[in-house]
């Protein structure tokens, strides 16, 4: 039960300061005993009120921009501006921050008693998400989450770790608060005026007993971070740095955090952004075959870079990796692909990150048939056939049989799935001009299969196709049939094209019969079609007349009349 004042929860995100000495510096840490006399410790907290009360003067106040030297107009404050508690006579001025030689800054997790509504591997996972987002804000500074801590079970303040655990006996969330940061730093001179800050130690403590939704708690610890890289409170509230938030209403727990507070972290440390991997094309190999892959990373500012590489996916392998690269025997028998990430980071811990597949299975799925058109550019003067792409493909396989035949005549590997027409019926003869002449033969079936390493797919069925050349008329051109039926699903189409390759224009039809009666129906008129040009005539399932043949009829005044009739079915 609580205090009866109000059944709405609100969260607060407001501050109390405190100002410490640290009283047990330990002796291996000269540089920090040579500082003792200026260390300060600052805590910055969420309180939890209900109802909402600025209880100890919270609610942040923009800073004066021209004290700090910063050109903007960002209403942020630096965490030793202290703008949350009172004027404090060693706060604002220069603003502390990490030094490169801290950085990138190492922080830990305590389970100890941890929210019981929050798994411990939600909570690292919280922490590793929120520390990957800061550093994705292109500043010279980072996060390097090491997970667990592995000193101590609970967090201790100048223990030299930064750590995110939660509130206990000691109660440092007092109240209604849901969490503190609590940094210190020292000044720098430590007698005289102001030059500079620098961070020691900052820990996060969390209250063991807050009952947001997990958004929230995603925010409070992204909130938390953005303390420990050196921010104060933000008087916008749809900054992450903001200093109170509504658990009802989850659009006020951003995890985010916004330009203008990228814009100020960048001012703190300067602009760092994160390094680039370029995309790793998927390997087919072959069972136990070693194979070596090379991750190419780069980054703008030209840190060094560290590589990591690890495995994903599939069946367990030894991986030897010297930097860049990554080397493995894959196992004897086919199973599934090994899959393998790579993380280059820079020396902000700012990373990227690639994947990349290693199959040793045969390409799965059949490319199916595409198109019949006029080729153009490097293809012009032909006919181009195309079969989808499949993907992890080496070489595509493209195979001519003759109709109704499952033997192939001929097959040659190409690089992407397309074939061509290279056979045709020549007539050297000329005759009459008022001739009609059937041609029932000259046609060939087409096929695609996709191949890598492996092995290849089924091959994909493709139209039966010709070409007639009779050059005494000026004719050139190609032509297509193809019936594609599945009984199962009542499904029938009904396929007829034709390409005028070099003739000049000529008036094309395409009708579909039986045997003895090829001109039962036309199923299309193509009118005139120009040299280069392709019509296509297409019977779908709804249609009637998918008959055994197909015919390609086509009239020139003063020329042969031709009929290409093609027995589909
Ligand atoms: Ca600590
Ligand atoms: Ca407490
Ligand atoms: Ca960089
Ligand atoms: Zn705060």
């Amino acid at each position: 039960m609580g205090d009866g004042l109000n059944d709405r929860v609100r969260i607060e995100r407001s501050s109390s300061l405190r100002r410490a000495l640290s009283s047990h510096l330990r002796s291996h840490q000269p540089l920090l005993a040579a500082a003792i006399l200026s260390l300060l410790a600052l805590l910055l907290g969420l309180t939890l009120v209900s109802p909402r009360a600025e209880a100890d003067g919270g609610g942040s106040r923009p800073y004066e921009l021209a004290q700090l030297g910063i050109v903007g107009t960002q209403g942020i404050s630096y965490f030793t501006d202290c703008d949350d508690g009172g004027i404090q006579s060693n706060c604002g001025g220069a603003p502390a921050h990490w030094f490169e030689q801290d950085l990138p800054l190492p922080v830990c997790t305590h389970q100890f008693n941890r929210l019981s509504t929050l798994s411990a591997d939600a909570f690292r996972s919280y922490v590793r998400d929120a520390a990957a987002m800061w550093n994705t804000t292109d500043a010279a500074v980072g996060f390097d989450y090491t997970e667990d801590c592995a000193f101590g079970f609970r967090w201790n303040g100048n223990n030299s770790q930064h750590e995110i655990g939660f509130d206990d006996s000691r109660n440092m969330v007092t109240g209604n608060a849901a969490a503190i940061s609590r940094g210190s730093w020292f000044d720098i001179p430590i007698v005289g005026p102001l030059i500079d800050r620098r961070f020691v130690e900052f820990d996060v403590i969390i209250d063991q007993t807050i009952d947001v939704p997990e958004i929230c708690t995603r925010s409070i610890i992204a909130h938390e971070l953005g303390h420990v890289l050196g921010f104060g409170h933000s008087s916008d509230p749809l900054d992450l740095m903001y200093n109170s938030f509504d658990p009802d209403q989850p659009s006020t727990c951003p995890i985010e955090a916004t330009e203008t507070e990228r814009s100020v972290i960048q001012d703190l440390y300067g602009v760092n952004r994160s390094p680039e991997l370029e995309p790793l094309s998927n390997v087919q190999i072959n069972p136990g075959d070693s194979v070596t892959i090379i991750a190419i990373g780069s980054d703008p500012e030209e840190d060094p870079l560290v590589y990591v590489w690890e495995q994903i996916a599939g069946t367990p392998v030894v991986l030897v990796v010297e930097g860049a690269e990554v080397s493995f025997t894959s196992p004897r028998s086919s199973g599934p692909a090994i899959e393998l990430q790579v993380t280059v980071t820079d020396r902000f811990a700012h990373s990227a990150m690639e994947t990349v597949r290693v199959s040793s299975e045969k390409p799965r799925g059949v490319p199916s048939f595409a198109s019949f058109r006029a080729g153009t550019g490097a293809l012009a003067g032909g006919v181009v056939l195309s079969w989808t792409e499949l993907e992890g493909i080496a070489t595509y396989e493209y195979c001519t049989s003759f109709p109704f035949s499952s033997a192939p005549l001929s097959c040659t590997n190409r690089a992407n799935p397309f074939g061509e027409i290279d056979w045709g019926t020549v007539v050297t003869t000329a005759g009459s001009a008022n001739q009609t002449r059937n041609f029932t033969g000259g046609v060939r079936e087409v096929s695609m299969s996709a191949c890598n390493t492996v092995g290849c797919t089924q091959h994909g069925v493709g139209p039966l196709v010709g070409g007639l050349e009779w050059p005494a008329w000026e004719m050139d051109f190609d032509y297509m049939a193809m019936a594609f039926d599945v009984p199962t699903a009542g499904i029938k189409f009904t396929i007829g094209g034709v390409t005028n390759i070099s003739g000049p224009k000529r008036r094309f039809e395409i009708w579909v019969g039986s045997v003895s009666e090829p001109l039962q129906e036309r199923i299309l008129s193509c009118g005139f079609v120009k040299p280069g040009s392709t019509c296509i005539g297409l019977l779908t399932p709804k249609d009637d007349g998918h008959l055994t043949d197909l015919t390609i009829v086509s009239t020139r005044n003063g020329t042969p009349t031709t009929e290409q009739q093609i027995r589909i079915r």
